[in-house]
């Protein structure tokens, strides 16, 4: 065939757009710019073409014959109320062709505190299952075989006492822990970061991180010892760059802990694991998991590990939480069908897909029934399984593969220069290139510039409510709180003090394993609450001091008209006050998930609100008392975890307790059912997701002036 002639493509290009080709490029938030057209040309130049799949660079995928041989394992994330509830969930979920189980606990227990702990009174067993004990543990997996279904469990924050109470009831069940597979999250700098379920400062942290490497590379070989993250980096408003540069720089210093704890590369490399969030940029997502694996083995090539299998990236991927919409919440099946694609196209070794509803509640029997679904069509019903890595060779998909690698690894180069990701995450430099990120995302929504399909183009006028599951908070903390204390009433009191005695030595020490010693104080029924408290006593809490971005959503929406005429209103009020409107944004509860906090308080700064933005982890009280010492008008809160119904009415009881006047008003993920609920317990207004900035800023405005004129 001859050359294609480009010219003449441009020509005809140009008589369509009526515009020069390049009008028709887009530039992503990555900073690349997509062009209508790719060609062999694109090619040219590109070193990475040409691998093949099982073997090193891993590109083209980490087994030979990828899903030919065997499919990517359906494992799909739950967990909710107590342990009975769950292991139902789970054992009928893999009754219903689910393969493998990953266990999402609730953010009390994520954060190390047994559910009779004041703080925790409206997270118990909320966002995920509770877990106080191996007694919990044991009824958690009961009657599914470990030794035959691999378990994964996101924990970071209390991942000693959680890994050792799983050890021990694997043990109990008949499952040696050389036979237990799996894996453990086990990735705490993306939590200081994003995530925020950390207990301890840094360096005992990542001491943890080592330990657990350490343990399950001479016990558990069939357990990947680490799930290094960057979904939530993607959740949190990372570009796909920044998911893939701070993902891998972590992983880079997870070895480099490792080796220092005079490990060989290749006792625990293999056991790596990673974890990426799949969005809606289809083939972006597609090539980012294939650069993921170049530069992997790049990365290791520093370490110069002997088997192959070293230097292997595999993932486990999730569909975006993110991307899915409270309204019209049904377009949410295809989004999660299509980000599936994208992610088994990118070959992933594990997917999870959400649920339709999970941007209102937890799921349903119904909305996981259909998400398990949506894999098991892919696996059986679309041929995509057949043909390893079918999209290599696409001009377009190899030539993003290459400009992700470059700038991904252009960033690495960055946070090498500054000491290394430890450090530069002490530092908070990517968390402020992320939020940096979200706030611009937020703008380009709100503008309209980003189409969200029944959110901010082609809204239905009106929406049924959907059927949701609702947890009865008190009902199962009574019910933890019963068997927490019969376990403490049965177990020898005696060795229970010892083994966290010895706990708290191998601490202080800094020599011997914390999660050896922390296994024999699970098996002696130390609770997950008792054994983190041991730890907090050597190594302390960790404190995060918030800091704001600040001129990204002003900067990007300054030249709006209904900017403006918010500004003025502002002014006029400000005039009125003497003052600035002032506004505490607060996250109540052990929920840390806070983009849409920091984007908000970030952008109401811009807007012209003197705002006052809380530390993470506040009770009601705390909250209550910060408004008055900060004299603000309004507090808004933003609920991410469920635990609306239980914390808002309190942190409204505690303001007039304190005869503070102050507004409550809230958003995040709080269900249409709960709006009336809230709004009767004195809360003034409750914002759903997709509530654009400015929308927000001037019902506000409304609020505070109606209050002025009563
Ligand atoms: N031919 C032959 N064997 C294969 C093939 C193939 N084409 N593909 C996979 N296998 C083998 C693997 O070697 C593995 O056996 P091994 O453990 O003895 O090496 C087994 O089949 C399982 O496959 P794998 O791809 O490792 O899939 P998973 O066990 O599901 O593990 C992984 C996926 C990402 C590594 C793991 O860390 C994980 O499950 N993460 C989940 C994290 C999570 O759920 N997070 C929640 C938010």
């Amino acid at each position: 065939m001859d050359k294609p002639d480009l010219d003449a493509w441009r020509r005809r290009a140009e008589k369509e757009l009526g515009a020069a080709p390049e009008a028709a490029v887009s530039a992503t938030p990555e900073g690349i710019a997509v062009k209508p057209l790719y060609t062999a040309q694109d090619l040219e130049g590109l070193d990475h073409l040409g691998s093949l799949p099982g073997e090193a660079p891993f590109l083209r995928g980490p087994r030979a014959t990828m899903y030919a041989g065997r499919p990517w394992t359906i494992r799909q994330y739950a967990g909710f109320s107590t342990a009975e509830e769950s292991n139902r969930f789970y054992r009928e979920a893999l009754a219903g062709g689910q393969q493998g189980v990953s266990v999402a606990f609730d953010l009390a227990t994520h954060r190390g505190y047994d559910s009779d702990h004041p703080r925790v009174e409206g997270d118990v067993g909320k966002a995920g299952v509770a877990i106080d004990s191996v007694e919990d543990m044991k009824i958690l997996f009961d009657g599914i075989p470990l030794d035959r279904v691999s378990v994964s469990m996101t924990m970071n924050g209390a991942v000693i006492p959680v890994l050792a109470a799983f050890i021990v009831a694997g043990e109990e069940q008949g499952v040696p822990r050389a036979r237990l597979s799996g894996t453990i999250q086990n990735d705490i700098l993306k939590e200081f970061m994003v995530r925020n379920t950390y207990i301890y400062p840094p360096e005992p942290s990542m001491r943890i991180v080592a330990d657990i490497i350490d343990y399950t590379a001479r016990e558990m070989p069939r357990f990947n010892s680490i799930s290094i993250s960057g979904y939530h980096m993607q959740e949190a408003g990372a570009t796909l760059v920044q998911e893939l540069a701070f993902t891998l720089a972590d992983g880079r210093d997870y070895v480099r802990a490792a080796l220092a704890r005079g490990l060989d590369v290749d006792a625990f490399a293999g056991r790596l694991s990673f974890f990426f969030a799949i969005g809606m940029n289809f083939f972006m997502e597609a090539a980012k998991l294939r650069a993921a694996r170049l530069l992997w083995s790049r990365v290791m090539d520093e370490f110069q590990p002997k088997q192959p299998a070293s230097r292997m990236l595999r993932t486990h991927c999730q569909t975006s939480g993110v991307s899915l919409q409270a309204q019209d919440p049904y377009n949410n099946i295809v989004r999660t069908a299509y980000e599936a694609l994208a992610a088994v196209l990118g070959g992933t070794q594990s997917l999870h897909t959400n649920s339709f509803d999970e941007a209102i509640a937890l799921p349903t029997e119904f909305s996981a029934r259909i998400a398990r679904n949506t894999q098991l069509i892919l696996q059986h019903e679309t041929g995509v399984t057949k043909v390893v890595d079918p999209l290599a060779g696409s001009y377009y998909v190899e030539s993003l593969t290459a400009e992700l690698a470059d700038k991904a690894w252009a960033l690495m180069e960055e946070i090498e220069a500054r000491g290394g990701m430890t450090k530069a995450v002490a530092e908070g430099y990517p968390k402020r290139c992320i939020e940096a990120a979200a706030t611009r995302r937020q703008a380009a929504v709100d503008k309209g510039e980003e189409v969200i399909v029944g959110v901010n183009r082609y809204r239905p006028d009106s929406e049924a409510a959907l059927d949701i599951r609702a947890i009865d908070n008190a009902a199962v903390r009574a019910a933890q709180i019963r068997r927490l204390a019969e376990t403490r009433r049965r177990r020898g009191a005696e060795d229970v003090v010892a083994r966290l005695a010895a706990l708290r030595d191998v601490a202080r020490s800094g020599s011997g394993n914390l999660l050896a010693a922390a296994v024999e104080a699970a098996r002696a029924r130390a609770s997950v609450g008792e054994i983190s408290d041991a730890l907090r006593e050597v190594f302390g809490d960790h404190a995060a001091t918030p800091v704001l971005v600040r001129d990204i959503y002003g900067e990007a929406y300054r030249d709006e008209p209904d900017y403006a005429v918010l500004r003025a209103r502002l002014d006029a009020l400000g005039e009125k006050l003497g003052r600035k409107p002032r506004l505490l944004v607060a996250k109540l509860g052990q929920d840390g998930h806070d983009r849409g906090a920091k984007v908000i308080a970030s952008a109401f700064g811009d807007i012209g609100f003197e705002v006052v933005i809380g530390p993470l982890f506040q009770t009601p009280a705390e909250a209550a008392r910060l408004a008055a010492e900060t004299g603000v008008d309004a507090v808004g809160v933003s609920s991410l975890a469920a635990g609306h119904r239980t914390l808002l009415p309190q942190l409204v009881a505690a303001l007039r307790a304190q005869g503070e006047e102050a507004l409550v008003i809230c958003g995040g993920v709080i269900p249409a059912q709960d709006h009336e609920f809230l709004l009767e317990s004195g809360v003034a207004a409750v914002f759903g997701p997709g509530t654009p900035v400015v929308e927000a800023a001037n019902a506000l405005l409304d609020l505070l002036e109606g209050r002025r004129h009563n």
